[in-house]
């Protein structure tokens, strides 16, 4: 019997769950609900999903992720960008540019070497690194990273986009080149500190320093994937980083909201 079918056929009968069949490109979700009661069903309806495509130690990293009503307390109280770009920039970027020049300075070393391996410039990188975590100081109050994709993969609202999320995940602990279920972020899921959705992480993780990619203590591996996320975007070496420019287009993909690509922008240039 087709697995999927058999379980959607299954909760179908269960009354007052939402529940949609999924198809995601290359990630596909057995069900969502948005009720935790089926979230331990869920959990061995995706495992049982990616048996044999990943480590059954990938695989049962899923076993202690519990759901998190944390994180869907955030998730539906967001609030939407509504400052103005000067506001924004006054809130966000303030004070940023100093400590970029200093970290510059600071990782010249690794700066430099990013510049030449993917044509990435010194004050983009520091910009996002400023803004993302105030250069790694900014800690917030950290969640599981594992929990709260698993949980947003599981939520109806964006399931397409983090049942993608969660496949990346596990391809980043199958391939050995962090444990994620170890690790804490922001409350979707974020990683390291240029906050890194698990897609872009795998894009760019980069071993600066050896010992391993570690981007959320290493300066040098946040600075090297950081620049490597850009390149495999396609930015462009010494081309210009402002609107309508090819490389303010990789900006755009780094962030959806227009006031933050503005103030990349911007702030790199006051770097
Ligand atoms: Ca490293």
């Amino acid at each position: 019997m087709n697995f999927k079918k058999s379980i959607l056929a299954a909760f179908a009968v269960a009354a007052g769950f939402t529940l949609s069949p999924i198809s995601v490109d290359s990630a596909e979700a057995a069900f969502c609900s948005d009720n935790p009661a089926r979230f331990n069903e869920w959990k061995q309806a995706v495992k049982a999903e990616y048996k044999g495509q990943f480590k059954a130690s990938t695989l049962n990293k899923l076993d202690k992720v519990k759901y998190s009503k944390t994180v869907m307390k955030l998730d539906r109280n967001q609030k939407s960008f509504k400052y103005s770009f000067e506001k924004f920039y006054k809130l966000r970027a303030g004070g940023v540019a100093s400590g970029a020049r200093k970290r510059i300075k600071q990782y010249a070393k690794y700066f430099n070497k990013a510049e030449q391996q993917f044509g990435v410039p010194p004050e983009i990188i520091a910009a996002i690194w400023g803004l993302e975590s105030a250069f790694g100081t900014y800690k917030g109050k950290p969640l599981p990273i594992l929990e709260s994709i698993a949980t947003l993969s599981f939520d109806c609202r964006r399931t397409d986009l983090f049942s993608r999320e969660l496949k990346s995940a596990f391809v980043v602990i199958d391939r050995g080149i962090y444990d994620l279920s170890r690790a804490k972020g922001a409350w979707a899921g974020e990683i390291g500190q240029t906050q890194f959705l698990p897609s872009s992480f795998l894009i760019g993780a980069t071993d600066y320093d050896g010992g391993g990619v570690d981007v959320f203590n290493s300066p040098a591996d946040v600075i090297g994937s950081t620049a490597k996320w850009f390149a495999a975007n396609g930015w462009k070496r010494g081309g210009s980083y402002q609107e309508g420019s090819a490389n303010y287009n990789v900006i755009k993909k780094w962030n959806k909201a227009g006031v933050y690509q503005k103030t990349i922008a911007k702030l790199a240039s006051e770097i």
